[in-house]
């Protein structure tokens, strides 16, 4: 069964076998060994379409007990707390943050009868008219993101009317002197706060508004977030990077260390794929200016691989030398660039990363391949560079990566019924926190890593950076 999106639902026939080949390779040990296919991964992998489909159940069921755990311990809150099964809402009012966030995951998944539940939740309760002051980032990808891919997938016209709603009241956000935005916005005020801000915040803007644009007609929503993103661009150094933290009021940096971590990671990865999704010859330029000083400067070629570490945005003299969970994103806009060498590379060595301690750091300090920040959030972007990889590859090795992960998070981050984040990955301590992006990313790229290429159609599609598919062929407005 296809849709006109390319996406391809499960048939109930190829989930029985898929259920029972699970049952089968667990029964012979096949899953979750994590120690012995870890190392078979290290050097090559080897997985069979039997293996593979199973993965890609397995990874279908777990996503299924963590949303019926959230169901039932925290419907209609923002988020679970999976280890005292409460519900947690980020402003005291719930955005309804999981069901969004996750809704296009279920449908990707086949899970329709959670899906539909999840997206009448969202059509009937999903209330932005509330006095709360909330941050642009994060509404912006989580909420208006996956709002934008699930009306795409659905064409429920609801969730556009939300999208639009949503769009209109972050709108103040950019009124700022130079128009990059302010940090947090009233969602019933528009009154908005914080001046310090950071290139991922001001950038990671343009593939959700710009789509809100295509999609409703209104210009202003493109406009507003490009500005934003070229008034930053105008900010680089004269070696062309960024530094960490700039005041948006008066355009000057207040931190100059340049980093890919977070806070600046995903700014370069919307100037790649803006550029793609749009067409945009601007970002394309911006893009292809940016790559070459992020390798020179900020790639750092050492006896333990390929990493990139802190620079000074101005001369480019070496500041640090740590990577981390985040800064693993890197790869996949390295494969949208066509260097399918040094993502490779890079992969790698979060790979080693990972292994060090059997699941990834926040920070990690590559020379002395030690721990520096020890938790882990639950984070998808060593996955997200795993899948992107694969496609660009095809090489089972990626494929035996992703049973590590996948192996690793269930022995070390799964609950009785859900999952958790860890406060340390030394000793595998839980935290009481299972993040949206779980849903949204983390199960997303790693259900797609193994599931047919028909159940998402890579090359039509443009992923925000919490992994909501914003169609590429929308190239002309659908007025609604
Ligand atoms: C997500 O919200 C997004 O991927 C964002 O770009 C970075 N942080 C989290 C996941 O780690």
């Amino acid at each position: 069964m296809k849709s006109t999106y390319g996406i391809a639902m499960p048939s109930c026939l190829s989930l029985l076998a898929a259920k029972k080949t699970l049952g089968l390779l667990m029964a012979m040990g096949l899953l979750l060994s994590a120690a012995t296919r870890s190392a078979a991964a290290t050097a090559s992998g080897s997985i069979s379409p039997e293996e593979k489909a199973a993965l890609a159940e397995r990874v279908r069921s777990e996503a299924l007990q963590a949303w019926n755990t959230y169901k039932k311990y925290a419907w209609g809150h923002d988020e679970l707390k999976p280890l005292t099964h409460k519900g947690f809402d980020w402003y005291g009012h719930s955005l309804l943050m999981t069901p969004v966030d996750a809704l296009d995951t279920l449908i990707l998944m086949g899970l329709k009868p959670q899906a539909d539940e999840a997206r009448q939740l969202i059509d009937t309760k999903l209330n932005l008219d509330q006095d709360i002051s909330v941050k642009d980032f994060e509404i912006t990808i989580r909420l208006l993101g996956s709002l934008l891919s699930c009306y795409e997938l659905t064409n429920d016209h609801r969730l556009l009317e939300l999208a639009d709603d949503l769009g209109r009241r972050m709108l103040p956000m950019f009124n700022s002197p130079t128009g990059m935005p302010y940090e947090y916005v009233n969602l019933h005020t528009g009154a908005v706060k914080g001046n310090l801000s950071n290139p991922a915040e001001i950038g990671t803007l343009l593939l959700e508004y710009g789509t809100l644009a295509r999609l409703t007609g209104k210009q202003i929503y493109y406009d507003k977030a490009k500005r934003a993103m070229v008034e930053l661009y105008n900010r680089r150094s004269p070696i062309g990077l960024f530094g960490s933290e700039i005041d948006i009021e008066t355009g000057k940096w207040t931190n100059p260390e340049a980093t890919i971590q977070g806070g600046t990671d995903s700014f370069y990865e919307y100037l790649a794929k803006a550029a793609i999704l749009f067409d945009d010859k601007d970002c394309a330029k911006m893009w292809q200016e940016s790559l070459p000083a992020i390798n020179k400067y900020l790639a750092d070629q050492t006896p333990t691989g390929l990493w990139y570490g802190e620079a000074d945005m101005t001369t480019g003299a070496r500041k640090g030398t740590t990577y981390g969970s985040l800064d693993a994103f890197f790869p996949a806009v390295l494969v949208l660039s066509d260097d399918i060498t040094r993502a490779a590379q890079l992969q790698d060595s979060g790979y080693k990363m990972w292994n060090t301690t059997g699941i990834e750091p926040e920070r990690f300090d590559y020379i002395q391949m030690q721990v520096v920040s020890p938790g882990y959030p639950l984070r998808p972007e060593i996955i997200e560079s795993t899948y992107y990889l694969y496609h660009a590859t095809h090489d089972d090795k990626y494929l035996a990566m992703g049973q590590t992960y996948l192996n690793n998070l269930i022995k070390y981050c799964r609950t009785k019924d859900a999952y958790a984040a860890l406060a340390d990955v030394r000793s595998k301590k839980k935290a009481n926190g299972m993040e949206s992006f779980f849903f949204a990313e983390t199960l997303k790229y790693l259900y797609l890593l193994f599931a047919p290429e028909s159940a998402l159609d890579f090359n039509a599609v443009i992923f925000n950076t919490e992994a909501h598919p914003l169609k590429r062929s929308a190239l002309t407005n659908q007025h609604p």
